[in-house]
């Protein structure tokens, strides 16, 4: 390597060393310091997409949940692995919840979530790098940092089993997880104070967009974190609705949000693969998301643990 190449390829790592920290640390000329760890994220994701087609019920979805539950103990949760039986379209299944517990100075807790299942398909490959392993991936990478606390609130990162349909999305046929979760915690009064659900959030070309039925003030408390660290052309204006894992608490009276990227034209085919998907773009939902609590704790504190509007 010539002293010149070597000089020119120094430089372009500090650029990008700036550029991945961000316009505030850019400004001040110095890396911020990693918050969220896109790459960690990634490993995690390969983990999983490794074990292959993890579809609800199956060995290899048995699989991915003893990697999630040893990665979760790792990094100093408790972990609770809820199991259940479902009827689906295709007989009873069995199906696990995973939820990592961090506790904080507080009880009450934030549950940030998604699912871990893959869609059954009969006749495709379907290894859902992003749509299953990206929120898996994540969601580790994110109970890494949280772990490091302090914490106000407890927090629950919850791993959710059966969100995918068997045949064709219905009420009956979907979100096997959370609607489990949610029931249980709404019959026993334990229903956490907010609830913040992860889905497609991988994908390279990365677009996310408000979910309309969600609950607005958390979902601005996200979208305004995102402009302060200046990923608007990441997290879009314009709202679109989808049913996902936060429905089932949205309905029990809880206050929830979806970061899901729905533009992703391999969703739900056998091309949902690991190139899709890009350490860069779980790195910039980490920050937007750890960036935007404090103000999301401060809401539910000022707003007092009765009220879940
Ligand atoms: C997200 C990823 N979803 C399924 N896989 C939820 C969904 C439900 C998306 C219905 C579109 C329509
Ligand atoms: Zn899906």
């Amino acid at each position: 390597m010539t002293l010149a190449w070597r000089r020119r390829a120094a430089g372009a790592a500090l650029l990008a060393a700036l550029a991945s920290a961000g316009p505030v640390a850019a400004a001040a000329a110095e890396p911020r310091a990693v918050v969220f760890d896109g790459a960690a994220a990634l490993r995690h994701v390969e983990r999983l997409v490794a074990i292959g087609p993890r579809p609800a019920g199956s060995p290899a979805s048995g699989q991915a949940r003893k990697y999630i539950a040893e990665e979760l103990r790792r990094v100093g949760a408790r972990v609770e692995v809820q199991s259940f039986d479902a009827e689906t379209p295709h007989g009873r299944l069995a199906m696990a919840n995973v939820v990592g517990v961090l506790p904080g100075r507080r009880a009450e807790a934030i549950l940030i979530g998604g699912h871990y299942d893959t869609k059954w398909f009969r006749d495709v490959r379907f290894v859902g790098a992003n749509d299953g392993g990206s929120s898996g991936g994540f969601l580790l990478e994110l109970a890494r940092r949280l772990a490091a606390g302090p914490r106000e609130y407890t927090y629950w990162i919850v791993f959710f089993d059966g969100e995918e349909a068997r045949e064709t999305w219905t009420a009956r046929d979907s979100l096997y997880g959370s609607r489990r979760m949610a029931g249980e915690l709404q019959r026993t009064n334990r229903l956490p104070r907010a609830v913040i659900v992860v889905d497609m959030i991988g994908d390279r070309h990365l677009n996310i967009r408000p979910e309309a039925l969600s609950t607005a003030w958390l979902t601005e408390a996200i979208w305004a974190s995102a402009r302060r660290l200046g990923y608007q052309a990441h997290f879009l204006p314009d709202p679109q609705v989808v049913e996902d894992d936060h429905a089932p608490f949205l309905r029990a009276g809880v206050p929830a949000t979806l970061l899901i990227d729905f533009d992703y034209p391999p969703w739900h085919t056998a091309d949902d693969t690991l190139d899709q998907v890009s350490a860069r773009s779980l790195q910039i939902v980490g920050e937007v998301l750890l960036q935007a609590l404090p103000a999301i704790e401060e809401r539910l504190g000022a707003s007092g643990g009765g009220t879940r509007r």
